[in-house]
């Protein structure tokens, strides 16, 4: 396991200079914006989010689970092992998804900051897909490493950023993200298999991926809360368990230019994700292929048109 560094600290060094600011970005370090964005991007003025809505996102969360606060747009995922445990919703619940519709987490996806940010990424016309607040309650095992892109039909990939912001203090104790650094340049999807079906749907993760950098190169990226991550979805991440009594939220979303297109993944390596997401509408009664799913997984969240 590589060594752990503070996030401010991993980013000051790569950019060189002190940073203050709670806005830190990979993208940034891996090259893929300009000096100028970068500049931007580690400036005082962009707090990300207000701590208001970091605060609400944790009552809010147990709400949710708990049914207090009804929402009929949003779904949760579940670890099946602590489901098993037959603990309270909170300690079992591990992702509340499409978050687009609820008032508390549309304050997150929308805040004007953040899209200011990724505007300068992807460009001004701006689709969120795939939102959800993480959950790592005490007792959850790890998230292997495995790339964003594998996940979505959707193209070109240099229009896809994904953002992260940790609710909690994020650490190597308590299950911090970890990537590693650079591997997105080859812009390959590397092969993924079903790792942790025991505990997850569609949890899938890099076989070998000590090929694509010993682990002592991984970076374990420590976190405050309002912390903010911005990453390319070929960038090979997962996070750790969590061995700790509490519990580790994290808000993240991700954000496409609306120009971006949906492409048919069938016969590519991405083909077994969409057979089991297929599979499993299909199981839940419903009819929609896996590119309709991303249909009614998006929100066009800046501009005036998208074709997703
Ligand atoms: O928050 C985590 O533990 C991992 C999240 C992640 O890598 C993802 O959802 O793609």
């Amino acid at each position: 396991m590589g060594g752990g560094i503070s996030f401010q600290h991993f980013v000051a060094a790569c950019l060189k200079q002190p940073l203050n600011a709670a806005v830190l970005c990979l993208a940034v370090i891996n090259g893929l914006v300009t000096d100028r964005a970068s500049k931007r991007l580690s400036s005082k003025e962009l707090p990300l989010p207000p701590p208001k809505v970091l605060g609400s996102s944790v009552t809010h969360f147990t709400q949710l689970c708990e049914g207090s606060v009804g929402n009929k747009h949003v779904s949760f995922v579940k670890d099946r092992s602590l489901y098993e445990e037959g603990l309270k919703a909170e300690y079992y619940i591990n992702k509340i998804q499409d978050l687009f519709y609820d008032e508390v987490y549309t304050t997150y996806i929308e805040d004007r900051r953040l899209l200011d940010i990724i505007s300068q990424l992807i460009g001004d016309e701006i689709t969120a897909i795939n939102s959800m607040i993480i959950n790592k309650p005490p007792g959850t095992i790890e998230h292997s490493s495995h790339q964003d892109l594998m996940y979505f039909p959707i193209r070109p990939a240099n229009k896809i950023i994904g953002v992260w912001t940790a609710i909690d203090p994020a650490t190597i104790d308590n299950g911090c993200l970890y990537v590693i650094p650079g591997s997105h340049k080859a812009e390959l999807l590397y092969n993924h298999v079903d790792v942790e079906s025991k505990n997850k749907l569609l949890f899938h993760g890099i076989q070998r991926e000590e090929y694509i950098a010993p682990k002592e190169k991984w970076v374990y990226i420590e976190m405050e809360p309002g912390d903010t991550l911005i990453f390319n979805p070929y960038l090979v991440h997962g996070s750790g368990a969590n061995n700790t009594q509490y519990f580790r939220k994290a808000l993240t979303c991700h954000y496409v230019n609306s120009m971006c297109h949906y492409v048919d993944v069938t016969g590519t390596c991405q083909e077994e994700i969409k057979s089991i997401v297929e599979a499993e509408i299909k199981r839940l009664g419903g009819e929609l292929s896996f590119i309709d799913l991303w249909r009614v997984k998006s929100k066009k969240v800046r501009g005036v048109k998208s074709n997703l």
